[in-house]
Protein backbone atom coordinates (compact mmCIF):
# COMPACT_ATOMS: atom_id res chain seq x y z
CA UNK A 1 0.00 0.00 0.00
CA UNK A 2 1.83 2.99 -0.94
CA UNK A 3 1.79 5.23 1.89
CA UNK A 4 2.09 9.45 1.47
CA UNK A 5 3.67 12.22 3.69
CA UNK A 6 1.29 15.16 3.83
CA UNK A 7 3.01 17.51 5.41
CA UNK A 8 0.29 20.43 6.80
CA UNK A 9 0.76 24.47 7.29
CA UNK A 10 4.49 24.21 7.98
CA UNK A 11 4.68 28.09 7.50
CA UNK A 12 6.19 31.05 9.57
CA UNK A 13 2.79 32.55 10.67
CA UNK A 14 2.74 29.49 12.53
CA UNK A 15 5.51 29.53 14.16
CA UNK A 16 7.10 31.47 17.62
CA UNK A 17 6.73 35.19 16.37
CA UNK A 18 4.43 34.67 13.67
CA UNK A 19 1.22 36.11 12.93
CA UNK A 20 -1.23 33.25 14.34
CA UNK A 21 1.62 31.56 16.35
CA UNK A 22 0.86 28.21 17.13
CA UNK A 23 3.03 27.22 20.95
CA UNK A 24 5.97 25.05 20.01
CA UNK A 25 5.06 25.21 16.18
CA UNK A 26 9.12 25.21 15.03
CA UNK A 27 9.49 22.28 17.31
CA UNK A 28 8.47 19.98 15.12
CA UNK A 29 10.60 20.90 12.17
CA UNK A 30 13.14 18.72 13.00
CA UNK A 31 11.39 15.05 13.32
CA UNK A 32 9.49 16.33 9.57
CA UNK A 33 12.84 16.70 8.17
CA UNK A 34 14.05 13.34 9.33
CA UNK A 35 11.46 11.48 8.10
CA UNK A 36 10.60 12.40 4.39
CA UNK A 37 13.30 10.40 3.08
CA UNK A 38 10.69 6.98 4.35
CA UNK A 39 7.71 8.35 2.26
CA UNK A 40 7.46 7.44 -1.37
CA UNK A 41 5.06 10.28 -1.80
CA UNK A 42 4.98 13.82 -0.04
CA UNK A 43 2.75 16.58 -0.39
CA UNK A 44 3.26 20.04 1.52
CA UNK A 45 0.29 22.31 2.18
CA UNK A 46 0.73 25.64 2.24
CA UNK A 47 -2.19 28.23 4.05
CA UNK A 48 -2.11 31.11 1.11
CA UNK A 49 -5.06 33.73 1.52
CA UNK A 50 -4.77 37.20 -0.32
CA UNK A 51 -4.80 40.23 1.71
CA UNK A 52 -8.24 40.66 2.45
CA UNK A 53 -9.20 37.27 2.97
CA UNK A 54 -13.07 37.19 4.47
CA UNK A 55 -11.69 34.89 7.58
CA UNK A 56 -9.89 38.03 8.81
CA UNK A 57 -10.79 39.87 12.18
CA UNK A 58 -9.60 42.81 9.85
CA UNK A 59 -12.07 42.32 7.33
CA UNK A 60 -15.05 42.26 9.38
CA UNK A 61 -15.32 46.11 11.85
CA UNK A 62 -16.20 45.32 15.40
CA UNK A 63 -15.19 41.97 15.74
CA UNK A 64 -12.06 40.54 17.27
CA UNK A 65 -9.73 37.47 16.22
CA UNK A 66 -11.01 34.30 17.65
CA UNK A 67 -14.40 35.52 17.50
CA UNK A 68 -16.35 33.30 15.67
CA UNK A 69 -19.18 34.44 13.11
CA UNK A 70 -21.58 33.16 10.63
CA UNK A 71 -20.92 32.61 7.24
CA UNK A 72 -22.95 31.11 4.20
CA UNK A 73 -20.97 28.00 4.49
CA UNK A 74 -20.98 27.52 8.17
CA UNK A 75 -19.16 28.99 11.23
CA UNK A 76 -16.03 31.02 10.42
CA UNK A 77 -13.47 31.61 13.57
CA UNK A 78 -11.75 34.71 12.65
CA UNK A 79 -8.28 34.57 12.56
CA UNK A 80 -5.87 37.42 13.00
CA UNK A 81 -4.47 38.56 9.02
CA UNK A 82 -1.72 35.24 8.43
CA UNK A 83 -0.20 33.66 5.72
CA UNK A 84 -0.76 36.46 3.29
CA UNK A 85 0.45 35.48 -0.63
CA UNK A 86 3.87 36.11 -1.11
CA UNK A 87 4.37 37.63 2.50
CA UNK A 88 7.39 36.35 4.93
CA UNK A 89 4.64 34.68 7.10
CA UNK A 90 3.27 32.50 4.08
CA UNK A 91 6.75 30.82 3.34
CA UNK A 92 7.55 27.35 4.85
CA UNK A 93 9.69 27.87 8.14
CA UNK A 94 12.80 28.29 7.03
CA UNK A 95 14.28 24.81 8.19
CA UNK A 96 12.32 22.69 6.97
CA UNK A 97 13.63 20.75 3.58
CA UNK A 98 11.25 21.76 1.07
CA UNK A 99 12.93 19.93 -2.04
CA UNK A 100 12.04 16.57 -1.33
CA UNK A 101 8.36 17.43 -2.04
CA UNK A 102 6.79 16.15 -4.86
CA UNK A 103 3.55 18.22 -4.60
CA UNK A 104 3.26 21.99 -2.61
CA UNK A 105 -0.56 22.62 -2.75
CA UNK A 106 -2.11 26.06 -1.67
CA UNK A 107 -5.81 26.59 0.01
CA UNK A 108 -7.51 29.72 1.23
CA UNK A 109 -6.81 31.60 -1.95
CA UNK A 110 -10.75 32.38 -2.25
CA UNK A 111 -11.56 35.38 -0.51
CA UNK A 112 -15.45 34.39 -0.01
CA UNK A 113 -14.40 31.21 1.69
CA UNK A 114 -11.69 29.34 4.09
CA UNK A 115 -10.04 26.28 3.72
CA UNK A 116 -8.80 24.31 6.69
CA UNK A 117 -9.07 20.98 4.76
CA UNK A 118 -5.84 19.87 2.02
CA UNK A 119 -8.88 18.27 0.40
CA UNK A 120 -12.35 20.63 1.05
CA UNK A 121 -13.02 24.28 1.36
CA UNK A 122 -14.85 24.72 3.92
CA UNK A 123 -18.19 24.06 2.50
CA UNK A 124 -17.14 20.78 2.74
CA UNK A 125 -17.59 20.29 -1.32
CA UNK A 126 -15.25 22.43 -3.27
CA UNK A 127 -12.16 20.06 -4.00
CA UNK A 128 -8.94 21.71 -3.68
CA UNK A 129 -7.50 18.92 -6.33
CA UNK A 130 -5.26 16.76 -3.60
CA UNK A 131 -8.05 13.90 -3.73
CA UNK A 132 -7.56 12.68 -7.78
CA UNK A 133 -3.51 13.86 -7.72
CA UNK A 134 -3.02 10.97 -4.64
CA UNK A 135 -5.91 8.45 -6.25
CA UNK A 136 -3.71 8.84 -9.50
CA UNK A 137 -0.42 7.97 -7.50
CA UNK A 138 -1.96 4.72 -5.87
CA UNK A 139 -1.67 6.48 -2.52
CA UNK A 140 -4.15 4.69 -0.23
CA UNK A 141 -2.41 5.79 3.41
CA UNK A 142 -1.54 8.60 4.31
CA UNK A 143 0.69 9.99 7.16
CA UNK A 144 -0.27 13.39 8.81
CA UNK A 145 1.91 15.94 10.38
CA UNK A 146 2.11 19.87 10.67
CA UNK A 147 -0.20 22.90 12.05
CA UNK A 148 -2.48 23.32 13.52
CA UNK A 149 -3.50 19.61 14.75
CA UNK A 150 -6.66 21.12 15.77
CA UNK A 151 -7.84 23.14 12.61
CA UNK A 152 -6.00 22.39 9.20
CA UNK A 153 -4.52 19.05 10.39
CA UNK A 154 -8.38 17.83 12.30
CA UNK A 155 -10.10 18.93 9.01
CA UNK A 156 -7.44 17.40 6.47
CA UNK A 157 -7.26 14.19 8.50
CA UNK A 158 -11.49 13.76 8.87
CA UNK A 159 -11.96 14.40 5.10
CA UNK A 160 -8.89 11.79 4.15
CA UNK A 161 -10.72 9.16 6.12
CA UNK A 162 -14.32 9.84 4.87
CA UNK A 163 -12.51 9.60 1.52
CA UNK A 164 -11.55 6.29 1.83
CA UNK A 165 -7.62 6.82 3.14
CA UNK A 166 -6.29 4.97 6.16
CA UNK A 167 -4.80 7.74 7.80
CA UNK A 168 -2.49 8.47 10.45
CA UNK A 169 -1.57 11.18 12.74
CA UNK A 170 1.54 11.50 13.90
CA UNK A 171 0.53 14.00 17.18
CA UNK A 172 4.85 14.38 18.00
CA UNK A 173 5.25 15.96 14.78
CA UNK A 174 1.71 18.24 15.15
CA UNK A 175 0.70 21.32 17.57
CA UNK A 176 -2.21 22.89 18.65
CA UNK A 177 -3.87 26.34 18.70
CA UNK A 178 -6.50 25.06 21.46
CA UNK A 179 -9.14 27.28 21.36
CA UNK A 180 -11.52 26.49 24.14
CA UNK A 181 -10.52 22.77 24.45
CA UNK A 182 -10.68 22.67 20.85
CA UNK A 183 -7.59 20.26 20.53
CA UNK A 184 -8.85 17.69 22.87
CA UNK A 185 -11.97 17.71 20.62
CA UNK A 186 -10.43 17.54 17.18
CA UNK A 187 -8.97 14.00 19.21
CA UNK A 188 -12.48 12.66 19.77
CA UNK A 189 -13.51 13.65 16.70
CA UNK A 190 -10.20 12.15 14.64
CA UNK A 191 -10.30 9.07 16.65
CA UNK A 192 -14.41 9.01 15.99
CA UNK A 193 -13.33 8.87 11.97
CA UNK A 194 -11.26 6.39 12.27
CA UNK A 195 -7.96 7.60 12.56
CA UNK A 196 -5.17 6.33 14.19
CA UNK A 197 -3.79 8.99 16.68
CA UNK A 198 0.19 8.11 17.19
CA UNK A 199 1.49 9.26 20.13
CA UNK A 200 -1.80 10.12 22.12
C1 LIG B 1 -4.96 27.25 10.16
C2 LIG B 1 -6.32 28.76 11.20
C3 LIG B 1 -6.39 29.52 10.06
C4 LIG B 1 -4.16 25.98 10.26
C5 LIG B 1 -5.03 27.99 9.00
O1 LIG B 1 -3.23 25.80 9.45
O2 LIG B 1 -4.48 25.16 11.16
N1 LIG B 1 -5.61 27.64 11.25
N2 LIG B 1 -5.73 29.13 8.96
ZN1 LIG C 1 -5.64 30.42 7.31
Amino acid sequence: MTEALIVIDVQNDFCPGGALAVPGGDEIVPAINAMLPDFPVRVFTQDWHPADHGSFASRHPGKKSFEVIDMPYGAQVLWPDHCVQGSRGAEFHSHLLTDPADLIIRKGFRREIDSYSAFFENDHETPTGLDGYLRTRGVERLRMVGLATDFCVHYSAVDAARLGYAVTVDLACCRAIDLDGSREAALEAMLDAGIVLDGR
